[in-house]
């Protein structure tokens, strides 16, 4: 497994050229190539076979570690059996499989899941059935979409719509109708807030901007609210408590779908199996990818309750029609699906919920312990996530978290850049050793960056 052919580490221009790499600098990464070319547990090893500990459990997907031999074997025994099906008007039963484990893990009441190929995906998805469902109810005028500022939905259209992150939105020109919630970064609402440890105590008030959003488009016109749980990917942003449950009160009252991104939050970084459980609010529609497979295999879902499944079953027409015109050539892939069997069942049977849970105030207490520490200027966490929001050096605010992260893999250490944050979010098996180290080098990189 860690054997290293020259196709892998070839690094010439000519060669790195043909991939259009995603979300990548190119020109600098092809100047510079970071090649990772074997994983195992918590540690990448590179070209030059260092090992590189997975500060960000790859992107946010492998909680359990790499090269889990109970996952491997998994894909392995089902691209041996059945390598495809068609999930049209077809079934397999790994797809099943997987299916009732996500209802046994999600909340109560979340008990159908349709299956997508990526977060991205389940996030068009979730729109498109909330749109729908409201259509099928007779109610067809609800259409508009709310998201919040510094929301991340993935990239498709629908997603960047209700996203916000400028830089995702900018160059694309018309998406769908939305509108936006303020963000909850409290920080930047009252500098006061600066360095909160876990959930903030004041801001649940940010909620009630949503009745704004209503007395401006009204009821009649709004399908959904999107939020993730807490936002990973604007920087580990917390809600502050009662905000997601006010969130809640006020969608119900007013018929409005409430959707719970909770592709990053979902299956263990919160402490919990979800994000819904961890704050104890229940959405109408959860949206899932990433650790379902441990990020073996691409896959996403939505999980939708009983009253949104029956309403199209109820208005679907005869048994044999089509009741939601949706789905993916790549929709519960057989081996995706054996994958995301073999990775809960991992979950639940090594008991990781509750080891990210007992280990989230020791990393709480790490990563707070870089207050202080030179350009930090704000630290958020939650369960084992944190971001830090680093001073911008003069007119180039991405300038810094790219350099400190590069310091960072000099030292052995994979932490991920974006914006003027630097995040965190190590795999669930981690130790308090290497907890320290991660702290200790990140330190470093802070000191060593003009
Ligand atoms: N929703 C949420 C809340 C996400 O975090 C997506 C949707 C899209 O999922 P896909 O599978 O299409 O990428 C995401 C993905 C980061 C980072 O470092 C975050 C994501 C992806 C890559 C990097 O913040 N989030
Ligand atoms: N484009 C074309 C021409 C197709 O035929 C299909 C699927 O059949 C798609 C796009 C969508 O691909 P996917 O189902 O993998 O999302």
């Amino acid at each position: 497994m860690n054997q290293t052919t020259p196709q892998l580490t070839r690094t010439d221009a000519a060669w790195l050229d043909a991939h259009w790499m995603p979300f990548t600098g190119n020109r600098e990464f092809k100047a510079h190539p970071r090649m990772l070319v074997a994983a195992e547990g918590i540690y990448y090893t590179d070209a030059e076979g260092k090992k590189i500990l997975d500060g960000l459990s790859g992107l946010w997907c492998t909680g359990l570690g790499h090269g889990r031999r109970e996952i491997v074997e998994a894909i392995s025994r089902q691209a041996a059996t059945i390598d495809y099906a068609p999930s049209f008007q077809y079934g397999h039963p790994a797809s099943f499989a997987l299916a009732n484990k996500i209802k046994e893990l999600t909340p109560d009441g979340l008990d159908y899941v349709f299956f997508t190929t990526s977060g991205s995906d389940a996030v068009e998805t979730a729109l498109k059935i909330a749109r729908a469902y409201w259509r099928a109810r007779g109610q067809g005028t609800k259409t508009r979409l709310i998201g919040r500022e510094k929301g991340y939905h993935g990239v498709n259209f629908g997603g960047i719509s209700v996203g916000g992150l400028g830089p995702n939105r900018k160059a694309f020109g018309q998406g769908v109708e939305a509108a936006h919630l303020p963000h909850t970064q409290m920080a930047q609402h009252d500098k006061a807030h600066a360095f909160t440890r876990g959930m903030p105590q004041r801001g649940a008030e940010l909620a009630d901007e949503l009745l704004k959003l209503i007395a401006l488009h009204d009821a009649s016109n709004i399908a959904a609210v999107i939020v993730e749980p807490f936002a990973g990917s604007a920087g580990v942003v917390i809600p502050p408590a009662g905000y997601l449950q006010r969130l809640r009160e006020i969608c119900t009252a007013n018929n409005i779908l409430l959707i719970f991104d909770e592709v990053i939050t979902g299956f263990g970084r919160c402490g919990a199996y979800t994000g819904a459980a961890a704050f104890g609010v229940t959405p109408d529609l959860m949206t899932i990818a990433k650790q379902v497979t441990n990020g073996t295999q691409p896959l996403g879902a939505v999980v939708a309750k009983k009253d949104i499944y029956d309403a199209f079953m109820a208005t679907g027409g005869p048994e044999y029609m089509v009741e939601l015109f949706h789905g993916y050539t790549y929709s519960a892939h057989p081996i995706a699906c054996a994958a995301g069997v073999a990775a809960l069942d991992l979950l639940v049977q090594e008991k990781a919920i509750e080891r990210v849970a007992g280990l989230a105030p020791y990393f709480e207490n790490a990563i707070h312990s870089l207050k202080g520490a030179k350009h930090v200027t704000d630290i958020r966490n939650f369960g084992l996530a944190a971001g830090r929001t680093l001073a911008p050096a003069p007119g180039e605010p991405a300038r810094r978290p790219f350099e400190v992260a590069m310091k960072c893999l000099a030292s052995g250490l994979y932490a991920r850049y974006g914006g003027d944050t630097i995040q965190i979010a190590p795999p669930f098996i981690i130790e308090k050793p290497e907890i320290d180290r991660l702290v200790s080098i990140l330190g470093d990189a802070l000191d060593a960056t003009a």
